[in-house]
């Protein structure tokens, strides 16, 4: 029997989820070029992402704002408001996991469900992409993909194969035929300088990958050449894992006596640092907002944040970081709390933290 059968796995994937949201909250705006980032005024930072509509001029997600300014300078350009976007994914989330037997949100926008202890066949597994898609656009107004495979990697590639509002199915069956066509850039974790080295090896689509020689992908790019070789031939072991979204990991110290003395503050702060990076690499997570808590001995509390423009997961940067929001309140009196923490934390599945060795 072929247990993949009875595997179906669903990725579903908001389309435009940030500026999609904005339409929706200011329904002028439908049918327009929208591009939620930062100030193109300032000159400084990035596409956040972008509507369907401002995509027409090469706009994309991570593109500086200044380019994306030079490319539509008439879309409508928004400052990203995180607060709104985070309630209505939970809202969306929890349609999408009422129908799943294991349920794994892996972004604010993204979740894979599994369905295999209850659904044995790919129509009623497609039925139910489709009562999610209709559920989530009634209920909130807004669109997603939904790919549907027997496995995250193809289910993945399949939600992003017909956006937006698309719905891809494909079946144990039809895997390479639909697999090898593509062109390398379509598997999760191949940016612009894997692809270009592969390119140079005379690899441009998926069928060539699965078809070169694994030891020689392994000696070139170590463990990630045998997991993009699996995955070209649409081999995936991982589980849906059923895990909670972490939103933000801190860690705080309370003193017994209150302190003021600069290198106790910083060996406190590297410590927690220490802690907060710890359980970052157990979960496997990255961040890109850094927040400090700090507590004086009459009780007056004050929370510190900054965000980076790339989330990671780098002890260093995390450090500095902490410091320099810490220098204004040193030297001004006597601390009896400090807490240090992440927030807007990106998962990095199994695939993608070999991914991130090497890129
Ligand atoms: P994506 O799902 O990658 O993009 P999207 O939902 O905007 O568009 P698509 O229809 O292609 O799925 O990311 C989800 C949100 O995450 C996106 O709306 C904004 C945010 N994001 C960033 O802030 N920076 C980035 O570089 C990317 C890729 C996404
Ligand atoms: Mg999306």
């Amino acid at each position: 029997m072929n247990i993949e059968k009875f595997r179906i796995t669903l990725h579903i994937d908001m389309d435009s989820f940030y500026s999609s949201v904005e339409t929706l909250h200011r329904p002028s705006l439908k049918g327009l070029p929208v591009i939620v980032g930062s100030d193109p005024k300032k000159g400084r930072g990035v596409v956040s992402t972008c509507s369907y509509e401002a995509r027409k001029y090469g706009v994309h997600s991570a593109m500086p704002i200044t380019k994306a300014y030079k490319l539509c300078p008439q879309a409508i350009y928004l400052p990203v408001n995180m607060e709104l976007y985070k309630k209505t994914s939970e809202k969306v989330m929890k349609i999408i996991n009422s129908h799943a037997t294991k349920f794994q949100q892996v972004s604010v926008d993204e979740a894979y469900i599994e369905l295999n202890n209850d659904i044995d066949n790919y129509d009623k597994a497609i039925d139910i992409g489709y009562v999610i898609k209709k559920q989530i656009l009634e209920q909130e107004g807004l669109t997603c993909s939904v790919g549907i495979a027997p496995n995250k990697v193809l289910s993945k590639i399949a939600s992003d194969f017909n956006k937006p509002n698309g719905l891809t199915v494909v079946k144990p069956t039809d895997v390479i035929k639909f697999l090898h066509p593509l062109n390398i850039s379509k598997l999760p974790g191949i940016g612009r300088k894997t692809a270009s080295i592969l390119n140079s090896m005379g690899i441009k689509t998926i069928g060539e990958l699965a078809n070169y020689d694994v030891q020689l992908l392994i000696s070139r790019f170590g463990k990630f050449g045998l997991v993009i070789h699996e995955m070209s031939h649409g081999i995936d072991n991982r589980e849906v894992k059923e895990k909670e979204f972490v939103k933000s990991i801190s860690k705080e110290d309370t003193f017994d006596k209150d302190i003021s003395d600069i290198n106790r503050i910083r060996d406190v702060l590297y410590n927690l640092v220490e802690k907060v990076h710890i359980s970052l690499l157990k979960q496997n997570f990255r961040f890109r907002t850094v927040n400090i808590r700090v507590r004086y001995s009459d009780f007056r509390t004050y929370t510190r944040s900054s965000t980076l423009n790339n989330a990671t997961n780098d002890v260093h940067i995390l450090k500095r970081e902490v410091m320099i929001l810490m220098k204004e309140f040193m030297h001004t009196g006597e601390f009896r709390l400090l807490g240090v923490g992440v927030s807007k934390l990106e998962y990095i599945d199994d695939m993608q933290t070999c991914i991130t060795d090497f890129e």
